[in-house]
């Protein structure tokens, strides 16, 4: 049984405003790996060598591999019941924001809808010569980097460190951050900026801050609330206390 606290109680019905940050820790229970945990991806690989434009730059084919790897383990993985659970939160609240630093889309797939993928989305490429964004099958291929119809290569639509996040998506993010009543930080280390800011932002701006994580991380100091446990149960122990029926079929 999940305690919260009154405050979470009393606000949970009430509030009219949410917003959510997840991260590698939400998608980790569809038997995806996190980034920094103790099966995390960078224990394996050091993310100057992968997750960067200069690592491109530098081993396009080690850095191709690496997605069409993720991209092969995503096909077999399912959204789970924390993906589900906040579809049910979408539903019941009229403002709810969804931000995620994941690049998976297992949350469009579990139903939600208003959502803002801070660090883009692994099924899709763009080129690095004309940016011409696709998802045509055939460039998910083992060929190294193939080529755009302008010649360029093609690299995975995510963002690298070093490089901007969308605008347009950070600037909702933010906005969703300034006017929520009830903020939610799920899954992720915030470690890696500009995301992690948004929680505090938040937090400043007069929301109450929730972190559901099954650790500590560099926010858990700065929170008003922490739930420790897996985000699935959490999740689930939320949407129960609300009453909401969860849907788990996923949406394509
Ligand atoms: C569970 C669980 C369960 C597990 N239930 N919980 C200010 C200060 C210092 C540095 C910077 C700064 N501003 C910018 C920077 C540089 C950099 C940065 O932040 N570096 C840090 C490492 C310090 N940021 C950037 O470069 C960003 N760009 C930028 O700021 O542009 C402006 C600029 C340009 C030029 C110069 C300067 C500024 C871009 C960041 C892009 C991040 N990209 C990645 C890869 C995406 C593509 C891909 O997937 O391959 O995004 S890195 C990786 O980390 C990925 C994630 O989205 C991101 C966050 O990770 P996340 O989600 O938090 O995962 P983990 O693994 O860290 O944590 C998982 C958590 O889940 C853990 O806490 C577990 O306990 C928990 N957990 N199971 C609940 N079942």
């Amino acid at each position: 049984m999940i305690e919260f606290s009154d405050n979470l109680k009393r606000l949970l019905p009430e509030a009219r405003k949410v917003a959510v940050l997840t991260g590698a820790g939400i998608s980790a229970e569809s038997g995806l790996a996190t980034f920094r945990g103790a099966d995390g991806i960078w224990k394996k690989f050091r993310p100057e060598e992968l997750a960067s434009f200069e690592a491109f730059q530098r081993n396009p084919q080690l850095v191709w591999d690496w997605y069409q790897h993720r991209r092969q383990i995503l096909k077999q993985a399912r959204p789970n019941p924390g993906h589900f659970a906040l579809a049910a939160l979408e539903r019941f609240y009229p403002e709810f924001t969804l931000i995620t630093q994941n690049v998976d889309g297992l949350h469009h797939r579990a139903g939600s809808r208003n959502v803002l993928e801070l660090h883009g989305n692994i099924r899709y490429n763009k080129c690095i010569v004309c940016g011409r964004r696709t998802d045509r099958e055939e460039f998910n291929s083992n060929a190294v980097t193939p080529a755009c119809d302008c010649g360029g290569k093609l690299r995975p639509d995510v963002v690298w460190f070093g490089e901007f996040l969308p605008e347009k998506v950070l600037n909702a993010a933010y906005l969703a951050a300034q006017t929520c009543q009830l903020f939610f930080a799920i899954g992720t280390s915030a470690i890696v900026q500009p995301a992690a800011s948004l929680p505090l932002v938040a937090r400043q701006c007069g929301a109450y801050l929730v972190e559901i994580n099954l650790e500590g991380t560099e926010i858990s100091g700065m929170v008003d609330e922490t739930l420790t446990g897996s985000a699935g149960t959490i999740l689930l122990g939320l949407v129960e206390y609300l009453g909401l029926t969860v849907e788990s079929v996923e949406s394509k």
